[in-house]
């Protein structure tokens, strides 16, 4: 994060306003800048594409006269939002069906820095492997009681609300819309899937609010999305039954209202019957009733309904074992496969639970042939640092994304899905992300949409040469290690001095932050561990347990339903073992938890060490900073963390450690 063309005004330095550029600063677009270019085109994406070269131009000085070196052009017969390019007697020539995919192009070429204008390549066809990209807030507009502006946000305040009102400076949203749109996302819901009071009116009295956002997003290709609650007809009819004909006149005229005055709108985002919200239940309907009710009154104008799939009882009694979380939503949503209208997006975690650090893949992907299913994630680490830890989740996404439900030679998730959906973990802190490294989250997750077969390590080089601009500092080799060596293996890392072998919320309940081996064991929200002194983990085998497995098509159930085919990262999600089990690698369960957390809490020391050795100059001094202040915490949230686990585990167990080491 140096370079010559940065100016320093206060805050953030070399950032205009205090903001950092993330992963588009000046240098970004030099390859770009430097070069004569043409734009042939019309319409407002082609026009932002002339922008963007225009500024690229003036930051770095490009050449007005002579032949052009880049050629950017709408051009018939290109895949949606996709575009050609290539280089040919010195012109690289981008081709695009629409001002999208000449954007997307443009940014393509800023990611091949000076290779675009080196040697010849013929022409390469890129198209986005998901027509939907996008991003969802659970940003509120009031601030919440509990939650704050935004639930689940570790980067300050929401980039859209302040205090109640949307923000008269949207400067800091439009700058977002340009990283997302470098990135290939296409769609932002701008509200939190759980809907308070205030949040219901942006539906109707404050969609004005609504319709300035799209304004400030649509200049980047970007639609806006709402999350609306269901029981919003309720306010003026007594009911939101979905098959009351007074309750679908009423979604669609209220979503007439929102076309007339956003003729681009994405669609509605619903979290019905969870976790509180209301939902179709109170009406004895079922979930494809509420969907379609939505989707009907949608359907006219092009726009979709993300119904979430995070459906399951919080309110549960620890005395029933037969009720597991974890098939919760297989239970409610796979027998209503083919139900639901075609513009009905099944929204399904990643996995069965809640964005654990390890979970297996959802069932309910590979369950829903007749439905269009998107994958959700989570690039706000609510379960995985909070954004104090490095945890780059790239690889995550990537294993969950190459998984094959039916076994190998069927197809894998990446194929399954209909779009991808991320949880943002951008708000505005002048990082955008509270931790400067958690930027890349939110690049490997756009770049993840357009080619779900993106290898993370190389979609993380690309972070880091667009970040930081190796090549222009003193020392490249060295700061690209440390940044690969701190980042590579972190969710790893993060998961060894965590949850052991697929457990789960072992953390603070509330916060979600720390530990606190049995902070919801034996509660209403659900028990994830059992451990007793004999052994540990949930049974979720079909022969012995709540039957969870057998929700997997054969070739897996058969895998996760027994303990000794069972990978060991998953065991204890699937199976309640004694301390003994022995793993596949030879060590018992009981020792794999002291292990892993002893070496889990040294790596996060190393990665401490590694950034404090980055001399001086390297990295903008206010990111090496921030990091170094984040490292700090996470070092010591690591030891608490392997305290916690290992004393409890050691005193539940009575097994000594094998190496003999401390154990409170
Ligand atoms: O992980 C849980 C979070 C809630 C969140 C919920 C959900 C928005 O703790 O804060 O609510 O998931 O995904 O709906």
């Amino acid at each position: 994060m140096t370079g010559p063309e940065r100016d320093t005004p206060g805050g953030v330095p070399g950032v205009s306003g205090g903001v950092h550029p993330a992963w588009l600063p000046p240098s970004a677009m030099r390859a770009v800048g430097r070069r004569r270019v043409q734009v042939h085109g019309d319409g407002p994406l082609v026009a932002t594409v002339r922008a963007e070269v225009a500024r690229a131009r003036a930051d770095h000085g490009g050449d007005g006269d002579g032949p052009p070196d880049l050629v950017l052009a709408l051009a018939p017969a290109q895949p949606p939002d996709g575009f050609t390019v290539s280089r040919a007697a010195g012109v690289t020539t981008v081709a695009a069906g629409d001002g999208a995919g000449l954007l997307y192009g443009l940014f393509h070429v800023a990611r091949l820095g000076e290779a675009a204008f080196g040697a010849p390549f013929p022409p390469r066809v890129h198209r986005p492997a998901y027509e939907r990209r996008m991003v969802q807030h659970w940003d509120n507009v009031d601030v919440h009681p509990v939650m704050g502006q935004v639930e689940r946000g570790y980067a300050g305040g929401s980039l859209f609300w302040h205090d109640g009102a949307l923000r008269a400076d949207l400067s800091r949203a439009a700058a977002y819309a340009r990283l997302l749109a470098s990135v290939g996302v296409n769609a932002v819901s701008v509200n939190n899937v759980n809907v308070h009071a205030t949040e219901a009116l942006l539906l109707t009295d404050r969609l004005g609010d609504v319709v300035t956002l799209a304004d400030v997003l649509r200049p980047y290709g970007i639609r806006v999305h709402l999350s609306v609650s269901f029981a919003a007809p309720a306010r003026d009819l007594g009911t939101a039954d979905p098959l009351d004909p007074r309750v679908t006149a009423w979604w669609a005229l209220a979503t007439d209202r929102v076309y007339e005055a956003i003729p681009d709108f994405g669609g509605y985002v619903v979290k019905a019957d969870s976790e509180g919200q209301p939902g179709p239940f109170a009406y004895g309907r079922s979930h494809a009733d509420g969907a379609n009710a939505l989707a009907a009154a949608l359907a006219p104008h092009g726009g979709v309904v993300h119904w979430r799939a995070f459906v399951y009882n919080h309110r549960q009694d620890w005395r029933d074992r037969g009720t597991d979380r974890a098939r919760a939503a297989y239970d409610h949503f796979a027998p209503l496969d083919g139900q639901f209208l075609d513009n009905v997006v099944l929204q399904v975690k990643h996995g069965p639970v809640d964005f654990q650090v390890r979970e297996p893949v959802s069932p309910v992907i590979a369950a829903m042939p007749g439905t269009r299913v998107a994958v959700e994630l989570q690039a706000t680490q609510e379960y995985t640092g909070q954004q104090r830890h490095v945890c780059h989740l790239g690889p995550m996404w990537r294993e969950v994304l190459g998984f094959a439900p039916w076994g190998a030679d069927g197809p894998a998730v990446a194929g399954v899905a209909d779009g991808l959906v991320a949880v943002s973990n951008a708000g505005d802190d002048p990082f955008w992300t509270g931790h400067p490294l958690a930027q890349a989250n939110l690049y490997a997750f756009g770049r993840l949409t357009w080619d779900p077969h993106l290898d993370p390590v190389a979609v993380l080089d690309e972070w880091i040469d667009l970040t930081f601009a190796p090549d222009t500092t003193a020392d490249p080799a060295l700061l690209r290690g440390t940044l690969h060596a701190v980042m590579d293996d972190s969710w790893r890392t993060y998961e060894r001095y965590t949850a052991p072998l697929g457990v789960g919320f072992m953390v603070r309940p509330g916060d979600h932050y720390g530990p606190d081996v049995d902070g919801y064991e034996y509660t209403p929200w659900g028990t994830y561990h059992f451990a007793d002194r004999d052994g540990v983990g949930v049974d979720r085998s079909t022969a012995t347990g709540t039957g969870f497995a057998g929700q997997y098509p054969p070739a897996w159930s058969r895998v996760y339903g027994s303990p000794a085919e069972c990978p060991d990262e998953l065991l204890l999600f699937f199976h309640h073992v004694p301390y003994g089990h022995v793993l596949h690698d030879g060590t018992t369960v009981i020792q794999h938890i002291y292990d892993t957390h002893f070496a889990g809490a040294q790596e996060a020391e190393r990665m401490r060490q590694r950034w404090a050795q980055l001399p001086a100059g390297l990295v903008d001094p206010a990111v090496a900073g921030r990091v170094a202040e984040r490292l700090d915490e996470q070092v010591r949230s690591a030891r608490e963390w392997r305290d916690q686990i290992n004393t409890y585990f050691h005193r539940k167990s009575g097994v000594p450690d094998a190496h003999g080491r401390r154990i409170h």
